[in-house]
């Protein structure tokens, strides 16, 4: 199946069949690939490459640049189908949310064809007679992107649209778990380049298959002006320092822990199909899965209840099948998750679920039953992400303290409030209220549409991706004085003769 989908896409047998690095699919465990890891002096010729295309492509103007992605998203319009079942191969999210993250893809490239007509800047008074002042957008330079294998495409394309109408050249190092879904978006990027024509310089785009030390000489690299990195808070760790001592700009989208608020007033057979979606869709591997439901005592054990009821009926099994959960993507995911509700278990916590399913028909395949675990308060294991389908049961009796709950973990990527009392949906969403990067009311943290910016506070990283005006960061500011006069005055009325 594989082979078939790969030809259909455009990506030779030889581009993946070489080398001795296996890629495995997380459904069954079965091999679909084989690379090889390109060396440290691989990665800094590629590095070189790009700044050549960025010379060029820089200077394409920016509504052309935006039909080479208006091209790239007709291949993926015309691809889905083989795409989507790709990132279910090689991930093992269910094809449904497979076919998702490519639709991602198609819009962020609508969006970013708009957006190409759209690189607006400034224009400002000056203090100063016979002057101009405005503020221009030029482009930035090569764009490095690190991408995580949970969605092995559509953050690359948040990324990638943009960086290309913004006028930059792009070097992709995606998760050494799912490279297989980068060549095959770099091929049809090829496609649509070959279609665009001439204008569209050789290494536009690149891909660069590695471990650790391919990522580190791209974060290293002076000629990579801004970095963007999704990934865990632990791998923000190492590279936001790398990129800064270099005075680098990064985009880091990192861990999430996302509650949910569920109120007395709440429209309760909403709210539990929003957990439903949310907290078991991925199997619990995005970065906004619901991770915390806080509930109101009054309500807590008629929830848990339809919870458990609701989690019983859950098909687990192939993600290509029709299930509604497939497996973590490997041994060591399973292991951690097992750790973390043996230690839930230790601590007192009741825990429901959890367990691994279907070994004896996928021996290397790691399903498990999604876990509801009910606690008394947010300790460390509560206040911190673990990877994998847990969610966590805590209560609360006034509003404030639920806030307050929400807000009390270190990370600040998505979170949301089900109520129809309007004076507790408003107050989640000031300035008063959530401290996420976004803050949903009756809908669940995950699934964002890419029109508004994606992306979290604290241990999240900071950074923002996909829409509103997120296309600044992939460009750089200048600011311009203009004298069309003859004389020469200075700001601020200084006198220098
Ligand atoms: C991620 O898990 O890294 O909001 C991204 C969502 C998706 C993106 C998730 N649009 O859940």
């Amino acid at each position: 199946m594989i082979d078939t989908i790969m030809q259909r896409l455009g990506v030779a047998e030889s581009l993946y069949r070489q080398g001795d690095y296996p890629v495995t699919s997380p459904t069954d465990g079965a091999e679909i690939g084989r690379l090889s890891f390109e060396s440290a002096e691989v990665v800094d010729a590629r590095i070189e490459r790009a700044q050549v295309a960025f010379a060029a492509w820089r200077q394409v103007p920016a509504p052309r640049r935006g039909e080479l992605v208006r091209l790239f998203g007709e291949q993926l319009r015309r691809h889905k189908d083989d795409l989507g079942a790709l990132v279910t191969l090689e991930c093992g999210k269910i094809l449904q949310e497979g076919l998702g993250e490519v639709q991602e893809m198609i819009d962020i490239c609508d969006l970013a064809v708009g957006q190409s007509r759209q690189l607006y800047g400034l224009t400002i008074a000056s203090e100063r007679p016979g002057h101009h002042m405005r503020e221009s957008w030029h482009p930035l330079g090569p764009i490095g992107l690190v991408t995580a294998f949970n969605f092995p495409m559509a953050p690359w394309a948040w990324n990638a649209a943009l960086a290309l109408v913004c006028g930059n050249s792009l070097l992709w190092k995606p998760s050494e778990k799912t490279p297989l879904s980068a060549l095959a978006c770099q091929a049809l990027l090829e496609r649509a380049m070959a279609e665009f024509g001439a204008d569209a310089p050789d290494d536009l785009s690149q891909v660069i298959i590695g471990g650790r030390e391919a990522g580190e000489r791209l974060t290293d690299s002076h000629q990579v002006p801004l970095i963007s990195a999704t990934g865990s808070t632990r791998m923000g760790r190492e590279i936001a320092p790398r990129v800064a001592a270099r005075f680098g700009r990064s985009i880091l989208e990192l861990g999430g822990n996302n509650a949910m608020i569920l109120a007395p007033s709440a429209d309760l057979d909403m709210a539990v199909r929003a957990i439903l979606f949310s907290a078991v869709g991925t199997a619990g591997q995005r970065c906004t899965t619901l991770r915390r439901l806080i509930v109101h005592q009054s309500l807590r054990d008629e929830v848990i209840a339809r919870l458990k009821k609701a989690y019983a009926g859950i098909s687990i099994g192939n993600p290509m099948e029709g299930n509604l959960v497939g497996p973590l993507i490997d041994a060591q995911a399973f292991d951690q998750m097992q750790s973390v509700l043996t230690q839930a278990r230790q601590r007192g916590a009741t825990v429901f679920g959890g367990g691994r399913q279907l070994a004896d028909v996928y021996p290397n395949g790691y399903y498990v039953a999604p876990a509801i675990v009910e606690v008394e308060r947010q300790d460390d294991l509560v206040r911190s992400e673990t990877f994998a389908p847990i969610l966590y049961v805590l209560s609360y009796r006034e509003f404030d303290e639920a806030l307050a709950m929400n807000n009390d973990v270190p990370q600040g990527l998505s979170s949301c409030i089900f109520t129809t009392d309007v004076r507790e949906a408003e107050a989640f969403v000031s300035d008063m209220g959530s401290d996420c990067g976004i803050a949903n009311v009756n809908i669940g943290p995950s699934g964002a549409e890419i029109g508004g910016a994606f992306g979290g506070e604290k241990e999240t990283g900071g950074g923002r991706e996909s829409g509103s005006d997120v296309w600044k960061i992939y460009m750089r500011r200048q600011t311009n004085t203009v004298n069309y006069s003859r004389e020469l005055p200075l700001a601020q009325g200084i006198k220098f003769d």
